[in-house]
């Protein structure tokens, strides 16, 4: 893919010295090839395996009706902007009244204007007002449609989540369905293919928004008011969610993924978050047990089967199906939960986990443990 790309970005930079003091024909041949390229290179990127971050990509319904929405917007403004520049153009070119062969200073102005009416160009202008109203009004009926659209998504057995957000990260706690309880996780969610997902939206401190570009638009949370967004995955895939509404320091750090799959994976997903805590014979890590209960650890974090009960922070009891940490910060690995355990400052600024004494050996345990927590 890369070399395409690199393909693409050479015929540009041609095209572009090609059309430096050249010719009408081959300057548009040059646009052509530009355009095509950037086209061409687009869908290089969309081809790609892991879906980018991106509104201009929809996965699901309703990210479809808001792409639309907005490749309409672009081309009637496209166009637009084209026909105005067009006449600016024009209007530069074209000889006026005045010849322009006689320099204006010694030219006495044509107040021809005052005294004769300038049919024509009444005419014009009308008509160009009287456009400009009919394509406004189109986009704010298109506009209407797609919020229309947006609300008619079937919502029949949607998979029920309730979304906390919080500085700087999201609690996710499924509601009990088809016979499996409920559980609570964090900053991934894991949705089946095809099936319609309700989220209820909370803020636990200050005002957040879910955004999942390649699902649906954005949804504020708000302290105090519960919000609700709903969306559906239609194609597979690992989407990246992004908090979008300024929340403080971490606001930048503050990511998600929402994993789109089978049915059968779901179910297997859920099955696993649904399971009782893994237990462990390994000495460390029940030692790191032992640590962690004993420690503040416990006070903040909930670890289901142990007395871990703590609600600020997130929920560990099935830490190691999460592909990252701290909010999409650090790949989920020994390495890098040891680092954060150590010092969670140091590698999210800001972040309301404290740095909590342990000794080494102890850490290491408490990691060993950590990571017992399938
Ligand atoms: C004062 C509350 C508090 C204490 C004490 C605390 N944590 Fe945390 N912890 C948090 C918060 C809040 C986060 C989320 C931080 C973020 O992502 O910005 C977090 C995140 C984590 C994560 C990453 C989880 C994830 O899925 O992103 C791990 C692992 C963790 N803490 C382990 C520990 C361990 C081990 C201890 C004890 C040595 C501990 N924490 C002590 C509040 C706390
Ligand atoms: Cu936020």
């Amino acid at each position: 893919m890369m070399a395409d790309v690199g393909a693409h970005i050479r015929a540009i930079a041609r095209s572009c010295g090609g059309a430096a003091g050249a010719g009408w024909k081959r300057a548009a041949r040059a646009a052509y090839t530009v355009a095509a390229s950037l086209l061409a290179m687009s869908r290089v990127a969309q081809s790609a395996a892991q879906p980018q971050q991106s509104a201009l990509q929809p996965a699901g319904v309703q990210a479809a009706h808001i792409a639309k929405l907005w490749n309409l917007s672009l081309i009637v403004c496209g166009i637009v902007f084209a026909l105005v520049l067009l006449a600016t153009l024009v209007a530069l070119v074209r000889n006026g009244r005045g010849s322009a062969a006689q320099p204006p200073a010694t030219r006495a102005p044509d107040l021809g204007s005052l005294t004769q009416p300038e049919n024509g160009t009444r005419r014009v202008v009308i008509g160009a007002s009287v456009l400009s109203v009919i394509v406004l009004v189109g986009l704010i009926v298109a506009d209407v449609l797609t919020d229309r659209a947006l609300s008619r998504m079937p919502v029949a057995d949607p998979v029920r989540i309730d979304m906390l957000g919080a500085q700087w990260w999201w609690q996710a706690s499924y509601r009990p369905q088809g016979g499996q309880p409920g559980f609570v996780t964090a900053n991934e969610l894991h949705v089946p293919v095809g099936r319609p997902v309700v989220v209820s939206l909370q803020a636990g401190d200050v005002i957040h928004s879910f955004w999942v570009p390649n699902l649906h638009g954005k949804k504020d949370m708000l302290p105090g008011i519960d919000t609700t967004i709903e969306f559906r995955a239609d194609q597979p895939g690992a989407y990246r969610g992004q908090c979008a509404e300024y929340c403080g320091a971490e606001h930048a750090l503050m990511a998600m993924l929402v994993v789109a799959e089978s049915p059968e994976r779901y179910a297997a997903w859920v099955a696993r978050q649904a399971r009782p805590l893994a237990q462990t014979t390994d000495a460390v890590a029940l030692h790191g047990r032992d640590v962690f209960e004993r420690a503040s650890c416990a006070g903040c974090h909930t670890v289901r089967g142990t007395s871990a009960a703590g609600t600020p922070g997130p929920d560990l009891t099935h830490l190691m199906s999460r592909e990252t940490i701290a909010a999409g910060v650090l790949a989920n690995t020994p390495e890098n939960l040891a680092a954060w355990i150590k010092d969670p400052n140091a590698l999210k600024p800001g972040a309301t986990m404290p740095a909590v004494p342990l000794s080494d050996a102890d850490r290491r345990a408490v990691v060993r443990w950590l990571t017992t927590l399938q």
